[in-house]
């Protein structure tokens, strides 16, 4: 079987580093690039990295990823909090996945506090910053069948 985990950034996380550094950090979305790429490493795991501001293009790449990997980090974005058609593709996963946001999305607008993906993921990470997605990649290395 596979040890590639798919890595799925959403809308305008290639803006990180510039975009309300206050609330996301001075990190950019290369930097979370090669963090994870670092752990996958360290823990034997290819990663295959992702972002992209296109709705459909997430649902293309979970399904891309039911064929070519073994785990799921995803940071849906704003999509996290209105998009079916996500939860539905990844629903479709047999597993596992964990979504990540580098804020604390329950200390924020009360239009984050939901989330469509959660119920179909394992678990959350919310609030620890890019730290979060190093977390995700050495958590689905304890859960991952391979
Ligand atoms: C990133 C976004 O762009 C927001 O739309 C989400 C998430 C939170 C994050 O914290 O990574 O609400």
């Amino acid at each position: 079987m596979t040890r590639t985990i798919f890595v799925i950034n959403g809308p305008n996380l290639n803006m990180l580093g510039t975009q309300q550094p206050e609330i996301y950090g001075l990190e950019t979305l290369a930097d979370i690039e090669q963090l994870c790429l670092k752990v996958g490493n360290e823990l034997g795991f290819n990663i295959a990295f992702h972002q992209t501001n296109h709705e459909g293009d997430i649902v293309d790449l979970v399904q891309l990823a039911r064929e070519a990997a073994c785990a799921i980090v995803i940071n849906p974005a704003a999509y996290t909090h209105t998009c079916v058609a996500i939860r539905d593709a990844l629903t479709a996963c047999d597993f596992p996945i964990i979504e990540v946001h580098i804020s604390n999305i329950h200390r924020r607008e009360p239009f984050r506090h939901h989330s469509y993906v959660s119920g179909v993921a394992k678990g959350v990470i919310a609030g620890l910053g890019v730290e979060g997605y190093a977390a995700a990649i050495r958590a689905l290395a304890t859960f991952v069948r391979t």
